[in-house]
C-alpha cells in the first residue's frame, strides 16, 4: 500500500528576472522547504482495484488550517472517517477535513481510475492554491509494464493510449504582491498575476533540466524531448485558479483522457472511441488532460524536400538575447550548418524546437517582459539520438 508523507510549509522560489518569491507548498522532506509544485505521487493500481488504497499523512507547519482534496479519487477518508466539509460558526472554512497548525491528518483514498489527478488544498483555496499548495498524482493501470510497448499505456492495454515517453505539465499563476502580503501578514484584496508557471517555473527556466542547483524548490523541468513518430503522452494539470489555452506547435494533440477518465464509451458489447484532436486545449483550473502528441512534420517528404517552409531570417530565430539561437544553421533535421561567428547556438544535434505555450499571450511574459511565463519547448531529435532516459517517469514514486 503506497504511503506518502507530506509537510505543508513555506519557502521561496526564483523567477528568471531575478526575483525571489515567498510561497506555501508541500515537501516530502521533514524540515524541508516548500516545493512548487508539491512532490508528484505516482502509484500503480493493484488487482482488484479496490485494493489500491493510498495513504497520505499531512503535517501542517503553516500558521493556519490546511487540508488536501483528492478530486477524482474514490472513498476518500480522513483519520478513518469519510471526509466532510468543515464549518465554524456556520461558516464554511474547509471543503474537507483539515489539519490545524502543528497537527497531522491521515487521508486515505482508493485510486479507482488510471490517469492524471491533482491534490490541492481545500482550505481557503483562492489563497492557498495561489500560494502553491498543490501537486499531481499519476495513477498507472494495473497492467502497466514499461518495457512492453503493448502494456506501456496511460489507461490500460487495448485502450489506444500507448506511449513512448511522457511528460507532466502543471500550470499555475503568481501575483507577487499577493505573495508578499501573505509573507508580511498584510491584507490584500486584488488579484493580478505577473508570472505564469509550468511545473513551478517561468520560461526560460521551464527548459532547464530537472534538479538544477539554483532552483532547489522548483526541481521539475517542462522541456519535452522526443523523436519523430514517437507517441508522447503529455499530461496537463491546471493547478491554479485560472484557465490557460495551451498549445504545441507542429501537430495537434489527441485527447485520450479528461480528469483521469478515459474518453471511451461502453455500449452493448462494444466501445466507442471518444478521443479527439485539438490545436489548443483550454486547461481549466482544477482539471487534467491526457494527450498523445506525435510529430510528423507538415508536408514532410524526405525525397523532394524535407522542409517546405520559407525560413525566417536569423534575427527572427533568436530567443532571449539577440545572438542566441536554438537554430542549427540547417533546415534539415539532424544536420547542422554554418552560423555567423557572433551567434551562439544551443542546438545540440540538429534538432527542431517547437514552442508549447499559452495562447493567452500576456501569459508568456515575466512581469511584462517577453519571452517568459507559460512557455516551454518541444525538441524533436533525429531518430536514434535522444538519450533513452528522457521522458521516462518512474512506474511508481511515493
Ligand atoms: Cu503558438
Amino acid at each position: 500500500m503506497p504511503t506518502v508523507n507530506l509537510w505543508a510549509t513555506d519557502g521561496y522560489i526564483s523567477t528568471p528576472d531575478g526575483k525571489s518569491i515567498y510561497i506555501w507548498g508541500f515537501t516530502d522532506q521533514e524540515g524541508g522547504s516548500a516545493r512548487l509544485p508539491g512532490p508528484t505521487i505516482i502509484v500503480k493500481q493493484e488487482a482488484p482495484i479496490t485494493e489500491t488504497v493510498v495513504t497520505v499523512n499531512l503535517t501542517n507547519n503553516l500558521k493556519e488550517p490546511v487540508s488536501l482534496l483528492f478530486p477524482g479519487q474514490e472513498n476518500v477518508k480522513a483519520n478513518g472517517q469519510p471526509v466532510q466539509p468543515q464549518y465554524e460558526n456556520d461558516i464554511l472554512v474547509s471543503l474537507t477535513n483539515h489539519a490545524l497548525p502543528g497537527e497531522t491528518i491521515t487521508y486515505t483514498f482508493t485510486a479507482a481510475s488510471p490517469g492524471t489527478f491533482l491534490y490541492e488544498s481545500g482550505t481557503n483555496p483562492f489563497k492557498q492554491l495561489q500560494m502553491g499548495l498543490y501537486g499531481a498524482i499519476i495513477v498507472r493501470p494495473c497492467d502497466y509494464t514499461p518495457h512492453d510497448s503493448q502494456y506501456k499505456t496511460a489507461y490500460g492495454a487495448g485502450t489506444d493510449t500507448e506511449f513512448n515517453r511522457e511528460y507532466l505539465l502543471i500550470t499555475g499563476e503568481i501575483d507577487p504582491d499577493f505573495h508578499q502580503a501573505v509573507e508580511y501578514g498584510q491584507p490584500y484584496e486584488a488579484y493580478k498575476p505577473r508570472y505564469w508557471t509550468i511545473n513551478g517555473r517561468c520560461a526560460g527556466d521551464t527548459m532547464l533540466p530537472d534538479n538544477v542547483p539554483h532552483l532547489p524548490n522548483q526541481p521539475c523541468s517542462s522541456m519535452i524531448m522526443m523523436e519523430p513518430g514517437e507517441k508522447v503522452l503529455i499530461r496537463y494539470a491546471g493547478a491554479g485558479v485560472e484557465n490557460h489555452p495551451l498549445h504545441p506547435h507542429g501537430n495537434h494533440t489527441r485527447l485520450v483522457g479528461l480528469d483521469g477518465r478515459l474518453l471511451r464509451n461502453q455500449n452493448g458489447g462494444g466501445t466507442t472511441d471518444l478521443s479527439y484532436k485539438r490545436f489548443t486545449v483550454l486547461t481549466g483550473a482544477g482539471q487534467t488532460y491526457d494527450q498523445i502528441y506525435t510529430w510528423t512534420g507538415l508536408g514532410y517528404n524526405p525525397v523532394t524536400n524535407p522542409i517546405p517552409t520559407t525560413l525566417p531570417n536569423l534575427r527572427n530565430m533568436a530567443i532571449g538575447h539577440l545572438g542566441w539561437t536554438m537554430w542549427s544553421g540547417s533546415p534539415y533535421l539532424g544536420q547542422k550548418g554554418e552560423l555567423p561567428p557572433d551567434v551562439v547556438s544551443y542546438n545540440q544535434a540538429g534538432e527542431y524546437h517547437l514552442m508549447l505555450h499559452s495562447h493567452a499571450e500576456p501569459e508568456i511574459t515575466n512581469w511584462g517582459a517577453f519571452p517568459g511565463g507559460m512557455m516551454t519547448m518541444i525538441a524533436v531529435y533525429p531518430s536514434g539520438t535522444l538519450a533513452p532516459h528522457q521522458g521516462m517517469l518512474p512506474t511508481e514514486a511515493y
